[in-house]
């Protein structure tokens, strides 16, 4: 066993040891394990972070775009050097396997060299004036001091998104990483430090959600935050937001679909289902967590489906046999395991799974069963709740328009797949699903970097993180115009003649 990891705040470009108390992070497949030790931060720490970074924006704000965007270029390269000890790190921390622990070190280094480029366009546009000797146009403007406020699940590749294009649009920024993913937050603000950042730049501010979080979202001299979490927090920090002013992005939960037709490959189909809902253990935003089977095909596809789940193996992340690891914390496992009574009680039935795991080698961690429920009806909790585990529900659809109509039946509205070798149904899918990404004959998760990603309905507000997208939550718009002619035009009047 290692010793765990020290991790302190960072701010105006020094490591701060705590003055109050720590809190620990411990391996999900070993309890025992304390992985790192991080401070329980205080308003006061808060306050000198946004300080820092409101002094730090001054200046950075007149970096030129693209120079700063070379110190991201430098990140993505120390990413890269680095990504095998981050992605041990990250199995440790909250267990996904290597494998996929790699793709998340990859999905950071990917954003890096995407928003690097981006400090060459930052693009704006030249309009003609409807007056003679006048030149119009728009620029992007910075917005300032952001607190991007980051999940556990995808504790490099998230922090990365919402810190990179920030930074090349000119705001400086304060990171408060989830409780359950301190170790690799702090690894990754090592990192941009390393690359040379000026102080103030990049601030780290560990804690409690509740206490540090919401200091930062409720502070007056923070502009912009950035959230991604759960609706319910998301509705708070939104509301706090509304109240104080705020520019405000909210990635929240899903209740993801997979449509698979009678038509569908259904060896396709089912490696899809597999990988989607239970990869992460379930854990992503993405998560397949329905599938909306036609009835002709519902029976193969479900015995197929069964054989491939009773395969997985689980076990911790770091083991390269593993599958499907651990859930991230008791709390989690105790919520995955209260969704699965829940289905038994309104009269769904568990195919497979459905319980904490028995085996001797997992009492240690917090290891769910890969789970299927069956006889889902679409009104049921378990079809309707944000789960995050592994657990699929299955719900039967007697054609297209039922599968869309049901589908679409949530208040959620990010990741959706259909399965079908039917171009005119893949078309009408495509038009009809109420979500941000729709994925045809591809599983609900595996979003790339340089597409816009997001949600509708209660999933987001109105935003969308990752590709240029990402430069409209971090930038306000300036529209510029500059008379040449030397004397006062009035616009609608004086070209009415
Ligand atoms: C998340 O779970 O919040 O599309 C992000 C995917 C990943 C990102 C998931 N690239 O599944």
């Amino acid at each position: 066993m290692t010793t765990p990891l020290i991790c302190n705040n960072y701010i105006n470009g020094q490591w701060k040891s705590a003055a109050t108390a720590i809190l620990e992070s411990r391996n999900p497949a070993n309890k025992d394990e304390v992985v790192a030790t991080f401070v329980r931060s205080t308003t006061a720490d808060v306050d000198a972070a946004v300080a820092a970074a409101r002094q730090a924006y001054r200046s950075w704000r007149l970096v030129p775009a693209p120079a700063r965007a070379e110190y991201i270029l430098k990140v993505g390269e120390l990413l890269g050097q680095h990504k095998e000890e981050l992605a041990q790190l990250i199995s440790r921390e909250m267990g996904k396997p290597l494998l996929e622990a790699r793709g998340d070190v990859q999905e950071g280094i990917d954003c890096a060299f995407y928003s690097a480029g981006e400090g060459r366009r930052l693009f704006g546009q030249t309009v003609p004036s409807e007056m003679p000797n006048k030149f119009a146009m728009t620029v992007r403007m910075p917005i300032g001091v952001c607190a991007l406020i980051t999940p556990w699940n995808f504790p490099v590749a998230i922090p990365c998104w919402k810190i990179m294009p920030a930074l090349v649009c000119g705001n400086t920024v304060i990171l408060k990483p989830a409780e359950d993913s301190s170790a690799c937050a702090t690894k990754l603000v090592e990192i941009f430090a390393q690359a040379g950042l000026p102080p103030g730049v990049v601030n780290l501010v560990h804690g409690i959600g509740e206490e540090v979080g919401k200091a930062l979202v409720e502070h007056p001299n923070v502009d912009l935050v950035s959230f991604t979490g759960s609706s319910e927090t998301g509705a708070q920090v939104g509301a706090i937001c509304g109240r104080t002013y705020k520019r405000t992005c909210l990635e929240m939960g899903g209740k993801n679909a997979q449509i698979v037709m009678e038509d569908a490959d259904l060896q396709l189909a089912v490696d899809g289902a597999v990988w989607g809902a239970f990869g992460t253990a379930g854990q992503r935003c993405t998560a397949t967590s329905r599938l909306l089977l036609h009835r002709e095909i519902k029976e193969k596809f479900t015995a197929m489906l069964k054989e491939r789940t009773s395969k997985l193996r689980l076990g911790a992340g770091t083991d390269p046999h593993t599958d499907v690891g651990p859930i991230v914390n008791e709390r989690q496992l105790q919520r995955v395991k209260r969704y699965v009574e829940i289905a038994r009680q309104e009269g769904a039935t568990v195919l497979i799974g459905g319980e904490i795991a028995g085996e001797e080698q997992l009492q240690n961690g917090y290891f769910f069963q890969p789970t299927i429920l069956d006889r889902v009806k679409p009104k049921m909790r378990v079809a309707q709740e944000e789960i995050f585990g592994p657990v699929v529900a299955l719900i039967e659809v007697n054609s297209f328009e039922e599968a869309i109509a049901v589908l679409n039946d949530t208040n959620y509205g990010l990741s959706s797949s259909i399965y079908t070798r039917d171009i005119n149904r893949a078309f009408a899918a495509i038009r009809d699903i109420e979500a941000g990404i729709t994925y045809i004959n591809g599983p609900t998760i595996g979003a790339e970097v340089h597409l816009p990603f997001g949600g509708v309905k209660h999933t987001g507000n109105g935003h969308r993180e990752a590709g240029t997208t990402a430069l409209d939550i971090f930038t306000e718009w300036k529209t510029v115009y500059v008379d040449f002619s030397g004397s006062l035009q009035r616009a609608q009047i004086d070209n009415r003649g």
